[in-house]
């Protein structure tokens, strides 16, 4: 990896992941992908090259990796799961048509490409506890079904073209840098800005409501780790299972209120999150990961808490 292409480096993922590449690879190139209306501002600007890259335009996109002699492309322009279900034709369009568009320029040039998957990639009839790398996945959004499409149109263009062709399915991520837009996991993020302001927390999500969760230095580690893994030792590609905690809201509120005793939470369930959110995983089986590429997290949720609250007190107050 030396030459790089963030699709969506202002995202939530993608802003994170582009300063980490620039750090991490002197002498190379990381260019910050982005769509009008999001341009990179600051450090992001300044420390790199960035470029209009709209997945959706093949031409723009080619353009760029002719230009930078990119050979790996992060795809991580996408819908989240909860306003994928109320624009699926857009999601669709991001999701399908844009990936085909990477896919494709990838084949014809010879670049590695990540795309992430999800949680979202399961759905009610897979396995609910420990869900295994290799098992059931009939999701029932659109932000599933292109999650799943996802994984085998990467892993059609492994087999087919031999694109390297390689990613993981994301639990819900937390960040204190970038706020996620539209996913069903926000609220783990969103409860933790409301701790450190002082402000009582509106939870979308049931009590006892599970599901798998990462805190972001291990899900940029996970996209590096991957994409830098001995392929010979691969089994899967498209995508690994990865995870770092599971909890419900209580949980998460329990763990918060070690530190803030006066936080308050208060429940208004969200319908639709409320309905995607049961139909994921409690928990993932992670066990590929860790044997094939040694995936490892450093995070549970008693140290992710700490430094949450720590980096958000300093950023809000
Ligand atoms: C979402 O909630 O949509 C995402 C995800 C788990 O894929 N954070």
């Amino acid at each position: 990896m030396k030459n790089v292409l963030v699709v969506g480096s202002t995202g939530q993922i993608g802003s994170e992941l582009t300063m980490t590449l620039r750090r991490q690879i002197p002498g190379g190139t990381v260019v910050a992908g982005y769509i009008p209306g999001s341009e990179p501002k600051g450090e992001w600007l300044e420390s790199g090259p960035s470029e209009i890259a709209n997945v959706c335009d093949a031409a723009q996109m080619a353009a760029i990796v002719d230009k930078y002699k990119i050979d790996t492309i992060y795809n991580l322009a996408a819908l989240l799961s909860a306003v994928a279900e109320k624009k699926p034709l857009l999601a669709w369009d991001i999701q399908m048509n844009g990936l085909l568009n990477i896919l494709e320029i990838a084949r014809e040039k010879g670049c590695a490409v990540f795309t992430p998957s999800s949680i979202g990639c399961f759905g009610p009839s897979s396995p609910k506890k420990n869900t295994p790398q290799d098992t059931i996945q009939r999701p029932k959004t659109m932000y599933g079904v292109t999650k799943v499409a996802t994984e085998l149109l990467s892993d059609y263009y492994y087999t087919k073209f031999g694109v390297d062709t390689r990613s993981v399915r994301f639990p819900g991520l937390i960040s204190n840098v970038t706020l996620p837009g539209g996913g069903t996991t926000d609220y783990a993020v969103e409860i933790y800005y409301a701790a450190v302001k002082g402000e009582e927390y509106s939870c979308p999500i049931k009590a006892g409501t599970f599901m798998d969760m990462m805190y972001m230095p291990d899900a940029l580690r996970a996209c590096i780790d991957i994409m830098e893994a001995d392929p010979d030792k691969l089994v899967h590609r498209n995508s690994f299972n990865v995870t770092a905690m599971s909890f419900d809201p209580e949980i998460i509120y329990a763990a918060i209120k070690e530190l803030r005793p006066e936080f308050k939470m208060v429940y208004n369930v969200d319908p639709v999150r409320q309905a995607i959110a049961e139909s994921w995983p409690d928990s993932l089986d992670d066990s590929c990961a860790r044997s094939e590429w040694g995936w490892n997290p450093s995070y549970d949720l008693k140290s992710m808490t700490v430094d949450m609250i720590e980096k958000l007190s300093k950023k809000l107050l």
